[in-house]
């Protein structure tokens, strides 16, 4: 298999739970601004949809969509335990993760635009904020990750969009559990390597 990525960007998701998982995977990396892989080839003829992640499958199909990429690593592998058996379970890790691709990863996408004026990134990082605090009220109940005793892929996802913060000027500090729950994703040995491999840490 083959991760086309760029580093920090929400390809780290997929790649942390392929790293989880155990999944042995080549890494290639793109250059989002020019489209061109780090081997020289045309990105935009490998992914149409030319952006990250993208997946290329043993049978050399493509798999794109961070959360099917995840879903998808995580029902192929059932020993990494990151996929719920029952259909609730499962049904509560889709709702997870349809808030964190549509509600919360895109909320962040303008702040990372270079047309976005100043009102419009207030009004995003605003936005940022409600969105992330629903999620700090649910934690308060003390539980250890985002669905409950066990880590799943959204935890893993939550954990690459929440790293934007800092570089977007929106500040976690209202959100201890959050940002313990960050801790917790963070000091995973599998995340380290992730983070590692793309030049990160
Ligand atoms: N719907 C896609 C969105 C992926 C996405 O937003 N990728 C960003 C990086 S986090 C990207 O490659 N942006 C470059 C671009 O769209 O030109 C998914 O969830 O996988």
């Amino acid at each position: 298999m083959k991760l086309y990525y760029s580093p920090g960007a929400c390809s780290l998701a997929s790649h942390i739970v392929l790293r989880e998982a155990g999944v042995s995977v080549d890494l290639e990396k793109v250059a989002l601004a020019t489209r061109t892989t780090e081997s020289g080839a045309d990105f935009a003829a490998i992914n149409p949809k030319g952006y990250v992640p993208a997946l290329v499958l043993e049978d050399g199909s493509l798999l794109t969509e961070g959360v099917a990429i995840m879903q998808y690593v995580a029902e192929a592998n059932p020993h990494a335990g990151l996929a719920p058996k029952d259909a609730l379970s499962r049904a509560r890790v889709q709702e997870a993760l349809n808030y964190l691709g549509t509600e919360v990863h895109k909320s962040f996408s303008p702040l990372f635009k270079p047309w976005t004026t100043e009102e419009g990134k207030a009004q995003a990082r605003e936005m940022v904020l409600k969105r992330l605090g629903l999620i700090e009220t649910q934690l308060a109940d003390g539980r250890d990750w985002l669905l409950g005793d066990a880590p799943t892929v959204a935890d893993f996802y939550l954990f690459v969009i929440t790293n934007w913060a800092g570089h977007v000027a929106v500040s976690l500090d209202g959100f201890p559990n959050l940002n313990a729950l960050r801790a917790r994703i963070a000091a995973r040995p599998a995340v380290q390597a992730a983070l590692k491999a793309e030049g990160l840490i």
